[in-house]
């Protein structure tokens, strides 16, 4: 079906594959991750711990004038009187990151666990947590992770975590799925750091260019809470656009062997996070500079 994102509408499925038969089989989920990039993990969560969070959030926003008045707190209704711009940033939430409830969920046990047992050993996970609270209008561009954290491990991990259940209007998450395996774009793309090289970070603004230059596919499904989806570093993705009148409530958070290298950026008490792309008045190579320079 076509669905919006960010600048048109394209042809995305609604058939991400569940991984759940693999649990408990590392090898195999490791196989099947190489392959596809991602692990969708159905119910990974109790649900419970995650509307608990769900509620906690909800009420700062609320606080915040965030909510339309005399609605269901738990419904996330967005205020269309709040004055500011919906977005899917995340800067703005690191406080809410901090909340008990929110960490039981993205440091819980669950979580910590798939990756012991996915990753072989202990796992860490960044201590920068990434909230987006994107209300109508929002959606994120079309991206890979790794050129905002590639700066330790490759064998990194992106976890995208909806703290409610998310329906298609609501602006789900979407993966070009085979593009984990576009040689070309992981030479070149897949090697920038944003900080370093001062780029615009997405590497598209079309959905439809990339399929029809690289090939792949796009893909997304439904989520409830408790859900995760698990990818690769170098696996495009993007957030299709929020046309519900809610708020999409979801977290990506990261993951990887404790005893490798990790991404000094996102790591300590104070992350530093992104401290010269998108800072003051730091001047960004145009996409269609970057992309020339690569030759893709
Ligand atoms: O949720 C979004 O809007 C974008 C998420 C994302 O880009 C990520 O998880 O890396």
């Amino acid at each position: 079906m076509k669905l919006p994102f960010l600048h048109q509408e394209v042809e995305v499925s609604t058939d991400l594959r569940e991984s759940n038969t693999l649990l408990n089989n590392a090898e195999a989920l490791q196989e099947r991750m190489e392959e596809e990039g991602y692990l969708l993990i159905r119910g990974l969560h109790d649900r419970e711990a995650v509307l608990a969070a769900r509620r906690q959030i909800l009420e700062k926003l609320a606080a915040k004038g965030m909510l339309a008045p005399n609605t269901p707190l738990m419904d996330g209704i967005f205020n269309p009187d709040y004055p500011e711009p919906t977005s899917t940033g995340s800067m703005g939430n690191k406080a809410l990151t901090q909340m008990p409830a929110f960490k039981a969920v993205v440091e819980g046990t669950p979580v910590m666990n798939f990756f012991r047992q996915f990753l072989g050993g202990d796992a860490l996970t960044f201590d920068f947590k990434w909230l987006r609270t994107a209300g109508p209008g929002a959606g994120s561009p079309i991206h890979c992770d790794i050129v905002f954290m590639g700066r330790g491990t490759q064998n990194l991990y992106s976890c995208w975590t909806p703290f409610g259940d998310v329906s298609l209007d609501m602006g789900p998450i979407v993966f070009c799925l085979a593009s984990n395996r576009f040689e070309q774009v992981r030479a070149t793309y897949g090697q920038a750091d944003v900080d370093r090289d001062l780029i615009e970070g997405h590497f598209s603004d079309n959905p439809l260019e990339i399929v029809e230059k690289f090939g792949g596919r796009w893909a997304t499904t439904t989520f409830s809470a408790g859900d995760v989806i698990i990818f690769s570093m170098f696996l495009m993705h993007a957030s299709l656009l929020n046309t519900s009148d809610k708020i999409r409530i979801t977290a990506d958070t990261r993951y990887q062997l404790a005893a490798e290298p990790a991404d000094e950026r996102w790591i300590g008490e104070k992350p530093k996070g992104h401290y010269a792309w998108k800072k003051n008045e730091v001047e960004i190579e145009r996409l269609e500079e970057s992309r020339q320079r690569w030759g893709v």
